[in-house]
This record gives structure tokens, C-alpha cells and sequence, in this order.
């Protein structure tokens, strides 16, 4: 029997150099043709403005796509900015980030350049990345049409029916599979969209509502990374194809309290 054929698919649009959005995901052949209309319609239609330029790329995998689970979801009952970040300076030290580091991150994310990929930073606030200016990008990941069924009636009862989560969360499990990364912060660089995240393999993805104030469209990621081979990380976050088979539970709202008594629960619990 012949190899199942992977491809990747992946969009980026922008408008006079500046990004406006952008996609992936992996698909079988069949499934190609499908999503880059879905794809081409987004760009075109995004509330930010109309793209000047669609670069699409459809790649062959050479590799197949490791399968993993996504992490389990839940939503902070924030209402504030402030608030967010009192949160996030509980939920990231308590895994080990120093708050120099969590200070820095939330300082370089917010000072208004929103750089194309993630920031590697150590637990003490010292980046890693080798480009300062660019990050590092995520890609090469996808959900399987299984589980992305799974994972759409999950987020729908949670009242989240948006696309925006569903692929923050595609990307945020194939970060926290790799055991270098510790945690991870996130804020929307679209304007209009004031929910991030934080995500670490000890709490999963934590929805964080209004860390930002409507309108400011700074925004990145910043991934706190304990030991190990930053290149090897590289080219695990770039290149690495992994697809999500599997959901973990998507929840509702939860105090901060509630949050953080979940660690303790999950350090005795059985963990995958
Ligand atoms: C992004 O723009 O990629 C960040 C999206 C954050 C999504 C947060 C959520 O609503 O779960």
C-alpha cells in the first residue's frame, strides 16, 4: 500500500507590507482544493482591510505529521487589564518564570512592534531567538477532520465559535509538546480582538479576556524556554509536522483560584 500523501497549506496576506492575516493547516490531497478558497476568502474579507498580496503555499510533507492531543481549555473570568496581568504573574511563576522574565515579555509584547514570529525567551527574561526582529514561526500543523469536529462542538458549547481559537490552540499544543517549552504568553496583535492566553503543558490553554483594551494592535508571543538546544527547538517549532487527533477538554469559565488548584490536581493525576 502506498504512503498516505500530507500536505501543508498555509496563508499569509498583507496589505502594503503589513501582515493582515494568515492560515495553515494539513490536508490530504483530497481536502487542497477546498481550503485555499477558504483560505483566499478569508484574506480577501479580513476586517483589518483588503490584502494587496495572498501568498499561498501548498507543500508536500516529507515526513508524517507526529500525532498529539490538543491541550485542555479553559476561560479566565477576567475582566480587566490589570487583572490579566496579576493573573499571569500568578500562573507563570507558579511554573517556574521568574517575574523579571514575565515583566520583560509583557513589556516587549505591548511597546507597539508586533514582530511575525514568537519570542524564545529563558525563565530569567534573556531572549533567544536569533533574529530579534523577526521571532521564530510556528508551522507545519494541522487537525485532523475528526477531531476538528470534536473541537468545534466543544467550543461551541462553551459559547466559542471562532476560528481564532480554535487555531491558537492548534498551535499552542504543538508548542507545549516540546518539553523545552515551559510556558507561554500570548496577545492578539488584531485591534479588535482583546482575548489572549497563556499555555503550558501544566495548566493547558487558559483563555485570558481583555488583556488588552480595544483598539491597541500591539501584540506576539513570547515562549519561556527552560534548557536544552534552542536550535533543535527551532526547527522543531518550523518544521516538525504535527497534527492534533485527539481533544482534551474545552471548559468554561473558571476563577483564577480554580486555575490554579488544577496543577496540583494534574501533578498527581496521570499525565500523558
Ligand atoms: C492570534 O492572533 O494568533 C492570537 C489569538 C489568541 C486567541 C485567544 C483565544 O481567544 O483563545
Amino acid at each position: 500500500m502506498s504512503k498516505r500523501l500530507h500536505y501543508s497549506v498555509r496563508m499569509r496576506s498583507s496589505r502594503k507590507d503589513a501582515h493582515i492575516s494568515g492560515a495553515e493547516g494539513i490536508y490530504d490531497k483530497d481536502g487542497i482544493v477546498e481550503v485555499v478558497k477558504e483560505y483566499t476568502e478569508r484574506a480577501l474579507m479580513h476586517e483589518k482591510g483588503r490584502a494587496d498580496e495572498i501568498r499561498l503555499t501548498i507543500e508536500e510533507l516529507k515526513e508524517t505529521p507526529r500525532k498529539i492531543s490538543s491541550l485542555p481549555l479553559c476561560t479566565l473570568n477576567t475582566k480587566k487589564p490589570e487583572a490579566v496581568r496579576k493573573a499571569a504573574f500568578k500562573i507563570l511563576s507558579s511554573i517556574g518564570i521568574t517575574e523579571r522574565a514575565i515583566e520583560e515579555a509583557l513589556h516587549s509584547l505591548t511597546m507597539g512592534i508586533t514582530m511575525r514570529g514568537a519570542m524564545l525567551m529563558d525563565i530569567e527574561g534573556v531572549r533567544l531567538e536569533p533574529d530579534l526582529l523577526r521571532g521564530v514561526r510556528v508551522t507545519r500543523m494541522g487537525i485532523t477532520p475528526n477531531a476538528d469536529a470534536i473541537l468545534s462542538k466543544q467550543l461551541a458549547k462553551a459559547g466559542l465559535r471562532n476560528s481564532t481559537v480554535k487555531e491558537a490552540l492548534i498551535l499552542a499544543s504543538k508548542v507545549h509538546k516540546y518539553p523545552m517549552v515551559l510556558g507561554e504568553i500570548c496577545i492578539s496583535d488584531d485591534p479588535n480582538y482583546t482575548t489572549g492566553y497563556i499555555a503550558s503543558r501544566a495548566y493547558g490553554y487558559i483563555r485570558l479576556p481583555h488583556i488588552k483594551r480595544r483598539g491597541e494592535p500591539y501584540g506576539g508571543r513570547t515562549f519561556f524556554i527552560t534548557g536544552g538546544e534552542v536550535k533543535e527547538l527551532i526547527k522543531y517549532l518550523q518544521m516538525t509536522p504535527v497534527l492534533i487527533d485527539k481533544i482534551k477538554p474545552c471548559e468554561g469559565i473558571l476563577t483564577l483560584k480554580e486555575i490554579l488548584e488544577r496543577k496540583s490536581h494534574r501533578k498527581s493525576g496521570s499525565r500523558e
